[in-house]
């Protein structure tokens, strides 16, 4: 397997346990979201164009590893 590979499957786990975690975390209460938009609060300043390029991001990383585990057969 290529490095780009491993490396886009790498990015695509950390991502989703990203999202599934602050899903979690506000919908169990554990972080503050008080606009209940499920992106805890004091990560929105930051990280909200995480959240909210989510579909382009995962669609991108996934056409890569999709590519490549293709190319590579
Ligand atoms: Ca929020």
């Amino acid at each position: 397997m290529s490095e780009v590979l491993i490396t886009a499957i790498f990015a695509a786990c950390l991502l989703g346990g990203v999202y599934i975690y602050a899903y979690w975390a506000t919908t169990s209460g554990s972080l503050e979201d008080e606009n209940q938009n499920f992106i805890p609060d004091s990560w929105e300043k930051n990280f909200k164009w995480l959240f909210t390029g989510k579909t382009v991001i995962m669609l991108i990383l996934g056409l890569i590893i999709g590519y490549l585990i293709g190319a590579s057969t």
